[in-house]
């Protein structure tokens, strides 16, 4: 694909996060702290390959995975479950299907202009988040 999703972006809006906290089950004290984190994203995309660390001044979280391959995902820090997911481009968004105890979670990454976005996805639930290249 010729989009790259490379380099360090910084939160600027992040839309329904409770909505998508809550449907994974994170507790009322964890929400009011993850809800006013300003995350920031730091990807490397090499070819099929990627690693997407997301730092925080609460917890950080970090995925590897290649296009197409299953690995077990590992929600540790965040609700602590284990999916069975995999990461396709569709068109030039790359899209996240996390299987697992929760129905219908996944994720889509994707570049418009100079922001990054980012749609979480947990039951009926959709956070909205868009990223600034950091400076
Ligand atoms: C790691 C920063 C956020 C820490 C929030 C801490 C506690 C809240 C617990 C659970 C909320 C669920 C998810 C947190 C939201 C974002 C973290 C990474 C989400 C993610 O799946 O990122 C994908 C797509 O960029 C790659 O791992």
């Amino acid at each position: 694909m010729s989009v790259s999703l490379g380099g360090t972006w910084n939160l600027v809006s992040n839309d329904n996060f409770e909505g998508y906290m809550v449907a994974l089950g994170i507790d009322f004290a964890t929400r009011k702290i993850a809800s006013k984190l300003k995350p920031q994203k730091v990807i490397k995309q090499e070819g099929d390959a990627f690693t997407i660390q997301t730092f925080s001044t609460f917890r950080n979280y970090e995925c590897s995975f290649k296009i197409g391959e299953e690995f077990k995902d590992v929600t540790k820090g965040l609700d602590n479950r284990t999916c069975q997911s995999v990461v396709n481009w569709i068109d030039d968004r790359l899209v996240c299907v996390q299987r697992g105890e929760k129905k219908n979670r996944g994720w889509t990454h994707w570049v418009e202009g100079d922001e990054l976005h980012l749609e979480l996805t947990c039951e009926d639930q959709v956070c909205k988040q868009v990223y600034k290249r950091a400076q």
